[in-house]
């Protein structure tokens, strides 16, 4: 799976794409992620202004359609797919597991991060990209927010994670819209605190019940509204 993302901000992706799980996933060849600064499409060659001032008005600056349009079309020249177009924008239909499922069977996303107000509609217009947010909050940039979409993506590529079968075991996986259950690991005790003894008895039907009793719980408790999710997928 090939990620191209455009940013004003190349630097900020350098210790991301290093980390271990992603690094080793693009060293395997299972996933490429090229990086693109917007500034290099700039028009403006002195400064390589890529915003200005809103029509009409208002606060703060915005990023001007012909940059990006420039820039998107000659990334998209860079390979022979296309690939999807997706804008980080907090306008955007929040992700959430079953997106992010959806977007892991794509060949080829080129992410667009916004800073500042936001772009010019006519970016919109022209690319109609898929707009995603990451959640009912403001962020600085989508920067950030296309990390979330890498990060949350990759580990549904096959062969990303050591064990296949873990992204699918997850909390919200499909299938499985519950929280996970406490896990414990040694040692059995510390300051009084002690490892609920049906993890000890070595009894895994018993201890089976007990994790699915305690997803339960937990999920009616923080995410009732889960339940009313059951079956989307
Ligand atoms: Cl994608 N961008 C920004 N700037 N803020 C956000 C977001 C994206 N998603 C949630 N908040």
């Amino acid at each position: 799976m090939r990620f191209d993302i455009i940013t004003l901000f190349p630097q900020i992706f350098a210790g991301y794409l290093t980390q271990s799980l992603l690094a080793k996933a693009i060293d395997r060849g299972l996933v490429e992620i090229h990086i693109h600064d917007l500034r290099e499409w700039s028009t403006d060659t002195k400064h390589h202004k890529i915003d200005d001032k809103p029509y009409g008005g208002g606060p703060g600056m915005l990023i001007c359609v012909d940059p990006v349009v420039h820039c998107v079309e000659a990334v998209q020249q860079m390979s022979e797919k296309p690939g999807v177009v997706v804008m980080m924008t907090p306008q955007g239909d929040r992700l959430d597991q079953r997106r992010v499922e959806e977007i892991a069977r794509f060949e080829r996303m080129i992410l667009l991060c916004g800073r500042y107000e936001g772009f010019d509609q006519r970016v919109i217009d022209i690319l109609a990209p898929l707009e995603l947010s990451v959640g009912d909050y403001v962020l600085n940039g989508g920067e950030v927010a296309s990390m979330v979409v890498v990060d949350s993506t990759v580990r549904m590529i096959p062969g990303v994670l050591g064990d296949e079968q873990s992204s699918w075991d997850d909390s919200f996986s499909r299938g499985n819209r519950m929280l996970e259950f406490p896990q414990y690991t040694r040692p059995a005790e510390f300051r009084g605190h002690t490892v609920p003894d049906v993890l000890l008895s070595g009894d895994h039907k018993r201890i089976a019940n007990w994790r699915a009793e305690q997803s339960l719980n937990k999920t009616k408790l923080r995410r009732n509204d889960l339940f009313d999710k059951e079956g989307d997928a």
